[in-house]
């Protein structure tokens, strides 16, 4: 256990450097060589990639690094996702029956989409089909890339203050349009909360991707049921 703790810590730390450096054969090395000792790819995501991401925005908040800095972060962080941990987490998983559909996307003036990406990723190898819509998607093409694609869940995440109040503006818009209950609306990101999300009337709110796929399992069922 201490061996294993240590490992997460040294790994952490060396993927840290690799970022502020933008090495991203480094980064992708270190997570490479973490799968290969055994752990699994959400493992690395979750007790080693986002801790050092938030690690390095506490940095950026005290000013001690600039935005050219998060950029490298963010570049090493990607490429990880993509040849690591996305091909790790789809081997394995065959064609499954689609448990339901879902439009994902952060909201309007949001371009962080690491944590986004992570959570369609985990929703489509548990069976979920997924549009992603990307980034900085206002609340209307939520709702016409739902209707479009019959997909019965609208899954929304902000990593922005600034961007949050978009997800209200979805429930709204739903309402409004007489549309709210033929939707599930889920919402996550840091600085969302259940609080948040029972305030602007969402139907679920996730706090990781784990957290975002179980909430899911139960929209899919509560759809089915109505
Ligand atoms: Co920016 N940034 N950034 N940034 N950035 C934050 C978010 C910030 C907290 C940093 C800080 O100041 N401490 C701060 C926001 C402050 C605030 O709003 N209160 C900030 C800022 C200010 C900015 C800019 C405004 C900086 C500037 O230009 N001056 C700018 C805004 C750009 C824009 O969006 N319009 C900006 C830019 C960038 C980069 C482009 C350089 C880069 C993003 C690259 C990219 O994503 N393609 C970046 C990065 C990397 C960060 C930090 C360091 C890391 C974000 C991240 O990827 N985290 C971040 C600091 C931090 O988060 N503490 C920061 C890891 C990721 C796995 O976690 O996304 O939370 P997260 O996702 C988790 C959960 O939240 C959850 O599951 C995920 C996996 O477990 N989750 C969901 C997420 N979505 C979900 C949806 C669900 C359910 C769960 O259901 C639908």
């Amino acid at each position: 256990m201490a061996d294993k703790d240590e490992s997460l810590k040294q790994a952490g730390a060396d993927l840290e450097k690799a970022m502020m450096s933008a090495e991203t054969g480094k980064g992708v090395e270190i997570a490479q060589s973490m799968l290969d000792k055994g752990l699994s790819p959400s493992q690395f995501f979750v007790e080693v990639l986002q801790p050092v991401l938030y690690e390095i925005g506490k940095r950026f908040e005290r000013l001690e690094i600039f935005l050219p800095e998060l950029m490298k972060a963010a570049k090493v962080a990607k490429a990880i996702q993509a040849e690591v941990l996305e091909p790790s987490l789809r081997s394995g998983k065959g064609e499954t029956t689609s448990v339901g559909s879902v439009v994902i996307g952060t909201c309007k003036g949001d371009i962080h989409d690491i944590g986004k990406n992570m959570v369609a990723l985990m929703l489509q190898v548990n069976g979920f089909k997924v549009y992603d819509l990307g980034t900085d998607v206002s609340a209307q093409s939520f709702i016409d890339a739902a209707r479009e694609h019959e997909a019965k869940i609208i899954a929304m995440s902000s990593l922005l203050t600034t961007s949050m109040p978009y997800m209200g503006d979805l429930t709204k818009r739903l309402e409004g349009l007489g549309l709210r209950k033929e939707y599930r609306v889920i919402v996550g990101g840091a600085p969302v909360t259940q609080a948040y999300a029972d305030r602007i009337g969402a139907d679920a709110y996730g706090s990781d991707a784990v957290s975002a796929v179980q909430q899911c399992l139960s929209l899919a069922k509560s759809t089915m049921q109505s």
